[in-house]
């Protein structure tokens, strides 16, 4: 460390999730230069340096920003009124009859422009923000052709310019069948694989590809053809793996040394080992099991004694987790899945860095990584999975500022 630094965090407790643990420490300071950390640790180890700025953080708690990752959070329109339509009593089909369903999003995204679509996400992505998330995922889907799914992708890096946050996006277009194929689902696998895919990753708007494996979507072949094709180019793959039956996605997710495997209720001991074995990230999506009354639980214990690593995100989007708390998130992870407080905190941080492949980045406080910070009025870290709908966060830092 050399002799300056732009800011030292001091008279702080660290949670630092460096290791395995929580990673805490007391009497913690925190140093950063040029938005990277430079040391985290005990004030009393930190050398002496001269800092542009000092701040006294007065006994609060500092755990690593908190990152969201897994959303849909570019989306045009919501679906209040097929919420409604349930809870008076409707059925999926018909809901689905009237318009709704996941089609309805597709024909409001088309309708939008980019700029519609960046003023409507906006307020999603700040009431993230307004919890302390410094990085968070934003997948297409609601597209389902080129030009809508590359208008989706750029909304979704407009918004990381918008904002003091990290955007990594997600290319999701095996996510449904558009109306236009007609029911004809290798139609449209054929034509993404060998035209929409290429395209978007050669206009460099993916970082990763996403599928959704489910019987009322994609078959494990079919999004086998997609996996092919993104490691020909190049990109990581994350799935959307037995989340209604298990159809062997968390295996197959794996096999393709996939970073995650997402939502994974119905995911049995072969899954779970081949998930453990190519380190792919169980992503735990606690609103969209609350959200659409699911009863079967993902496999916690199982992924727990495989050392499967567990992140835990929103999920948000329009039809099954209108969710944008990752707080709240993680109490639901907590109380609805058992798993543990630091689980959670994990979860949103260092294994929610590990399920983007930026675990060299951040989702830590280690020296090296971005100075992204969440600064607590909290007298315990479990308090950020035990409160509901109330928000601790003294002040968010991205990248030192
Ligand atoms: N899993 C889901 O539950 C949804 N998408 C997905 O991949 C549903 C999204 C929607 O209904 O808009
Ligand atoms: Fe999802």
């Amino acid at each position: 460390m050399s002799a300056s630094v732009d800011t030292i965090w001091r008279n702080a407790r660290l949670a630092t999730l460096a290791g395995a643990d929580l990673g805490l420490v007391e009497r913690g300071a925190i140093a950063a230069r040029d938005g990277r950390i430079v040391f985290a640790g005990a004030e009393a180890e930190m050398p002496a340096v001269d800092a542009r700025d000092t701040v006294d953080c007065e006994g609060r708690w500092i755990t690593p920003g908190l990152i969201d990752c897994h959303t849909h959070l570019v989306h045009a329109g919501n679906r209040a009124n097929e919420f409604e339509m349930r809870l008076a009593g409707a059925t999926y089909e018909e809901v689905a009859k009237a318009g709704g369903g996941i089609v309805s999003s597709v024909r409001a995204l088309r309708h939008a422009s980019e700029d519609g679509l960046v003023r409507q996400s906006l307020p999603r992505l700040d009431a993230l923000i307004a919890e302390g998330v410094t990085t968070v995922e934003i997948k297409s889907g609601y597209g389902l052709d080129l030009e809508n799914e590359a208008k989706s992708l750029r909304a979704a890096r407009r918004l990381g310019e918008e904002r003091a946050v990290a955007v990594t996006t997600t290319f999701l277009g095996a996510h449904a069948l558009p109306p236009e194929a007609r029911g004809d689902r290798d139609w449209y696998i054929g034509m993404l694989v060998d035209e929409m895919l290429p395209d978007i990753a050669r206009e460099g708007l993916a970082d990763a590809v996403d599928a959704f494996c489910e019987d009322i979507a994609f078959s494990p072949e079919q999004v086998a053809l997609v996996f092919d094709k993104a490691v020909e180019l190049g990109l990581p793959v994350k799935l959307h793996a037995d989340q209604l039956s298990n159809l062997g996605g968390a295996a197959l997710a794996a096999s393709f040394g996939a970073l995650s495997a997402d939502h994974l209720e119905y995911t049995g001991e072969v899954g779970a080992a081949a998930m453990a074995t190519a380190g792919t990230v169980a992503v735990m999506l606690p609103g969209a099991f609350y959200f659409i009354r699911e009863k079967q639980i993902p496999p916690i214990e199982l992924f727990r004694s495989m050392k499967v690593p567990m992140a835990v995100a929103t999920d948000c989007n329009p039809g099954t987790s209108p969710l944008t708390s990752l707080l709240l998130t993680m109490n639901m992870a907590a109380t609805l899945f058992r798993m543990t407080v630091d689980e959670c905190i994990a979860g949103v941080t260092r294994e929610a860095a590990r399920a983007l492949g930026r675990q060299g980045e951040t989702g830590t406080l280690e020296a090296g990584k971005w100075a992204d910070l969440a600064i607590w009025n909290i007298e315990r870290p479990a308090e950020l999975v035990y409160r509901m709908g109330f928000n601790p966060l003294h002040k968010r830092v991205w990248r030192g500022m």
